[in-house]
């Protein structure tokens, strides 16, 4: 029997009726259709995370320069906190402020008469402490519930202080991290930050865009782009900076990482700015090869061509032999991944060229065209969330719209196989037979793990614990465990040698999980060890 209908059928009806279309089994030569970016059904341990933590913790926390003040209780701040994660350098030009927690640490008494005098402090402070050019707010659900106008605050400091200060109604209760909280923070870079600088257009620059420079990502990415002579103007958003968002519309090309954060912010900036984008993949070193070459042929310019092979051909020679061994060890083995979104779909190819398949994934928050393309997108209902977040429309600006590439000629690099504006989602690399789970949750997990047996499972950070636990190496791929870099040619042997390393070492055979053990107690909680 299918491993999907046996942990199906463990449900009641009505959990069933609900998730029998959120978990498939591939099959080739069918449409293999899914439903994912609906709301999860209520009682079920999701592994989702909340809209403030899309907003803030990952799209507006990474920038840099923005001292980010959460209007909240002291905990959200302190969970979104990003301090290892969000891995950023400051110069002489550029002040960092990601070291600290900025929180207006909302007390019972600012709940029942307001928050407000609260927040205007905390601006008043952080310009004198801090002196940023632009200042973030943040809301938390109480603020939406006591109803704080975070928006004039921000308005009057504005004019106080003359410097940016962008507000954000993102609450937790309005959706999910992606749809709900990543909309709120993109919908306000693109509003109020992206085409508001003047800097004068440079030859060959690209934005790098759904890159948020987890464990360095973002600064390998950098370094090879840099190596061939590409100039990168801004990085949305890891170790990104408002300075340099600013002049983001000044750029050649967008290349679009994570398809599903920011996928409609490179659609917009196409629209107004003339900025053509590309589907992007620099996880991996195949995926890496053909990003790069992608590239060449979109900018068409022989020398860059030349530069593109002799970067790759050093690149790759330098990995070779480690990443040889690794495969002599890893080659057979199976891994379930599951996170947020892209990287579900991006890791794929870097464990395939170890000689892993993948067995298991899904997205926790990832639309219908990250699993099937982006041809499904005119099928798709309206986000789950769209209800709660504003949704913006742009036109052309007079003053900074230029048209890059003609139609002709984005349809000429569509039919040589480069991705202009373009995403077949995960499905065109998942094996045949493979399970997929939409909005994963912590019972699919362990039965999963009963029955598809991986050898490895990329994880989040609160379902880790419990793979690991039961006997499975587990790496949560989130903030890779604060290592990393994973991305280009160095960072996937880096990767390589971490699952390697996690595969191998001797400690699964020595765990048993838990729940399999007989209780210690009659009437404990099933044979639960004490410390
Ligand atoms: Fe994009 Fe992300 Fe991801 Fe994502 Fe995320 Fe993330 Fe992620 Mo955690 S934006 S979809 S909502 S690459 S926070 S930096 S690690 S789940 S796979
Ligand atoms: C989020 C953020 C998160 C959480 C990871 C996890 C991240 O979705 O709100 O808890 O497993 O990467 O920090 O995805």
């Amino acid at each position: 029997m299918d491993p999907r209908d046996i942990v199906l059928d463990k449900y009641s009806s009505k959990v069933y009726k609900n998730r029998k279309e959120h978990v498939i089994t591939i099959n080739e030569g069918e449409p293999n259709v899914i439903q994912a970016d609906t709301r999860t059904v209520p009682g079920i341990m999701t592994n989702r995370g909340c809209c403030y933590a899309g907003c803030k913790g990952v799209v507006i926390g990474p920038l840099k320069d923005v001292a980010t003040i959460t209007h909240g209780p002291i905990g959200c701040g302190f969970y979104s906190w990003g301090t290892r994660r969000n891995k950023a350098k400051g110069d002489e030009n550029t002040k960092a402020f990601g070291e600290y927690c900025l929180s207006t640490d909302m007390q019972e008494t600012d709940i029942v008469f307001g928050g407000e005098k609260k927040l205007k402090q905390a601006i008043k402070e952080a310009v004198e402490i801090f002196h940023p050019e632009c200042i973030a707010i943040a809301s938390t659900c109480p603020v939406g519930l006591i109803g704080d106008d975070i928006h004039a605050i921000a308005a009057e400091a504005e004019e106080l202080y003359g410097i940016k200060v962008l507000a954000f109604s993102c609450e937790g209760y309005k959706g999910v991290s992606q749809s709900g909280g990543h909309h709120i923070a993109n919908n306000g870079l693109m509003k109020n930050v992206i085409g508001t600088g003047d800097a004068e257009p440079i030859k060959y620059s690209v934005n790098l865009l759904g890159e948020y420079n987890i464990g360095g990502d973002g600064w390998e990415t950098e370094r090879i782009l840099k190596r061939i002579g590409y100039h990168v103007v801004s990085v949305m958003t890891g170790d990104g900076s408002y300075d340099a968002i600013k002049n983001s519309h000044t750029a050649d090309l967008n290349l679009v990482q994570c398809h599903r954060s920011i996928n409609y912010i490179a659609e917009m900036m196409k629209t107004k700015y003339g900025v053509d984008w590309m589907k992007i993949n620099f996880i991996g070193p195949e995926a890496t090869k053909k990003s790069l070459r992608d590239m060449a042929r979109y900018f068409n310019d022989p020398e860059l061509s030349r530069r593109t092979e002799a970067v790759i051909a050093e690149e790759e020679a330098a990995i070779a032999e480690g990443m040889a061994s690794c495969k002599a060890v890893l080659a057979g083995k199976t891994a379930a991944i599951y996170v947020g979104g892209s990287r579900s779909h991006h890791y794929i190819n870097l464990l395939k060229s170890l000689g892993v398949e993948v067995v298991l994934a899904g997205y926790e928050f990832g639309h219908r065209d990250d699993y099937e393309g982006r041809e499904v997108l005119d099928t798709i209902k309206k986000d789950a969330d769209s209800k709660n977040i504003e949704s913006i429309t742009v036109t052309k600006d007079p003053d900074h719209y230029k048209e890059r590439l003609s139609e002709q000629e984005l349809m000429a690099l569509r039919a040589a196989g480069v991705p202009m504006e373009e995403y077949s989602g995960m499905w065109e690399d998942i094996m045949d037979g493979a399970i997929i789970t939409d909005d994963y949750n912590h019972f699919e997990t362990e039965e999963f793990l009963k029955y598809l047996k991986p050898d490895i499972f990329f994880s989040g950070i609160k379902d880790k614990f419990v793979i690991q636990r039961s006997g499975v190496a587990s790496r949560q791929l989130h903030s890779y465990d604060y290592a990393g870099p994973y991305a280009g040619f160095k960072g996937a042997l880096n990767f390589a040698n971490d699952v390697a390393m996690a595969i191998t070492v001797p400690v699964w055979d020595m765990v048993q999980a838990p729940w399999k053990k007989e209780p210690l107690l009659e009437g404990s909680l099933g044979g639960m060890e004490s410390c």
